[in-house]
């Protein structure tokens, strides 16, 4: 299960390999925090699985967040459920998320050894259809302890030490990488437990499919254009066009099947649409952990330095050979 690979996995702690017993207390808080986000995701399942039931679809109020969308119901639930987990986990002295404007500083444990960056709810869109969102989550160590501020985030991708998501789709599952191999565990309803179902993900070297919002291809520029003609009229057989429009959902398919995913820069949007920090920056961790790649056309997504907390950010991830031919029809467009 989850709970015994968090608990037991040298990889979890890797100095552990080597020394061959006690935990040092920095690994034994990221399990700590790992399990709190679990059982966080376990909590929003159970929302999602009885949305219409239990009154929990639809818009929550008027409210708005950050970037002044529409908040759904679950959206605020799934916040505080995270916030709250995290919070009582006592192991962060920060907490970055899509739906609150500053960071939140864990009051009651400023000496946590680390900070969490999420997407509670992704593909709000998508709730009240009953099509699969996800939760995204990120870690960093903190710089100094006890003193928490938003320059713990403000650095490269490639820093983080864990990320992962959870999947609320036909089934309820999770992906998780704490630096290593990616591992996906499905939940079990009848023992409630995460159980591992996929020990070693590998995104193939290069698939058949390209996911992108096809809708915006007035205002893309000509690398994306080139790229998507590429794959639709000069392959030997044309790539089939999957989109789901829930980041969690279109990634999962990608890292498992091959192919891109892509939520490009354009002329309305020119960053895009996705969030660096706590979109971009995990499923891209996630996706070079799995032998994949990630990058914004220019550069690799984990290089990119985030200088503010929500900032946005374009991107291409999925498999290898598929990225770099993206990359190279953007540095042929410049
Ligand atoms: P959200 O965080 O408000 O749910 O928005 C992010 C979502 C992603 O899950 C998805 O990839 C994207 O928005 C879809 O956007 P679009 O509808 O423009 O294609
Ligand atoms: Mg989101």
């Amino acid at each position: 299960t989850l709970s015994s690979f968090i608990l037991t996995a040298t990889e979890v702690c890797p100095s552990l390999a080597a020394k061959g017993h006690i935990k040092k207390e920095e690994e034994t808080d990221l399990c700590i925090l790992l399990q709190s986000i679990a059982t966080s995701c376990k909590y929003i399942q159970n929302c999602v699985r009885k949305l219409g039931l239990a009154n929990l679809s639809g818009k929550n109020g008027g409210t708005t967040n950050v970037q002044g969308e529409q908040q759904m119901k679950l959206d605020v639930i799934a916040h505080d459920v995270f916030t709250r987990g995290l919070d009582e986990s006592k192991r962060c002295t920060m907490l970055i998320s899509e739906e609150e404007e500053e960071a939140i500083m864990c009051t009651s444990s400023p000496n946590g050894r680390y900070v969490c960056v999420f997407d509670p709810l992704d593909g709000s869109s998508n709730i009240d259809c009953c099509v699969s969102v996800g939760s995204i989550f990120g870690v960093y160590r903190a710089n100094a302890l006890g003193k928490g501020d938003v320059n713990d985030v403000l650095r490269p991708g490639k820093e983080m030490v864990a990320a992962g998501y959870c999947m609320y789709g036909s089934a309820c599952t999770m992906v998780l990488t704490v630096g290593g191999n990616v591992r996906g565990f499905t939940l079990d309803p009848s023992l409630g437990e995460f159980v591992l179902t996929h020990p070693k993900i590998k995104c193939p070297p290069s698939g058949a499919t390209y996911s992108v919002n096809e809708g915006n291809s007035r205002y893309w520029g000509g690398g994306m254009r080139r790229y998507v003609d590429h794959v639709k009229y000069h392959k030997e057989k044309p790539h089939a066009l999957r989109y789901i429009g829930s980041m969690v959902a279109d990634v999962h398919r990608t890292l498992l099947y091959g192919g891109t995913f892509s939520y490009p820069g354009d002329s309305k949007s020119p960053n895009g649409k996705l969030r660096l920090l706590y979109e971009c920056f995990p499923m891209a961790y996630i996706m070079e952990r799995a032998g994949g790649a990630a990058s914004d056309g220019t550069q690799r997504i984990l290089d990119v330095c985030c200088t503010g907390i929500h900032q946005r950010h374009p991107i291409h991830m999925g498999s290898e050979e598929d990225v770099e031919e993206i990359d190279r029809f953007y540095r042929e467009a410049a």
